[in-house]
């Protein structure tokens, strides 16, 4: 047998303590808060999304009675979001998809776990069920050039 000191067996205790709080913590914010990794659900060639028609003005689809699915580019000079606004009514499940067409940008939706880093060439997919009327204010949270300020829209929920 092995002796192992007094001091060493508390700190092996603690940080087992610690791996056991932190996985329950990533479990339950999982499982239990909705967490979700942004997935990259496609490749696409940033010199012609602008020219897309999903992207170019950006766009909102109804798959079904409070199903739907919007299609987010966000663009650097002048800096802002295709589309500034979207409209859904309330219980609406909405699926994101962003892409950039020249650099990186963020896309954050406030009141929603909806918070993506927005990588030109890359489609990136999220979805937030909106089940309270009201504005919930976008964000570009990556600096992307002069014009970053400038890069905000809302989702309107009625
Ligand atoms: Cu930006």
């Amino acid at each position: 047998m092995i002796h192992v000191n007094v001091y060493e067996k508390w700190w092996i205790g603690l940080t087992t303590l610690m791996l056991v709080v932190f996985g329950t913590a990533v479990g339950v914010s999982a499982f239990m808060g909705g967490i979700q990794v942004p997935i990259p659900e496609a490749r696409i060639d940033p010199r012609t999304v602008a020219a897309d028609p999903k992207f170019k003005d950006g766009s909102l689809q109804m798959l079904a009675p409070g199903k739907y699915v919007a299609y987010v580019r966000a663009q650097a000079s002048p800096w802002k979001f295709f589309p500034e606004k979207i409209e859904v009514p309330l219980n609406s499940t909405v699926t994101f998809y962003v892409t950039s067409g020249d650099v990186q940008h963020g896309f954050r939706i406030d009141g929603t776990n909806i918070n993506v880093m927005i990588l030109p060439g890359q489609v990136s997919k999220m979805t937030a069920k909106f089940d309270k009327a009201g504005e919930f204010p976008f964000v570009c949270h990556e600096y992307c050039g002069v014009g970053h300020q400038n890069m905000f829209g809302k989702v309107i929920v009625k």
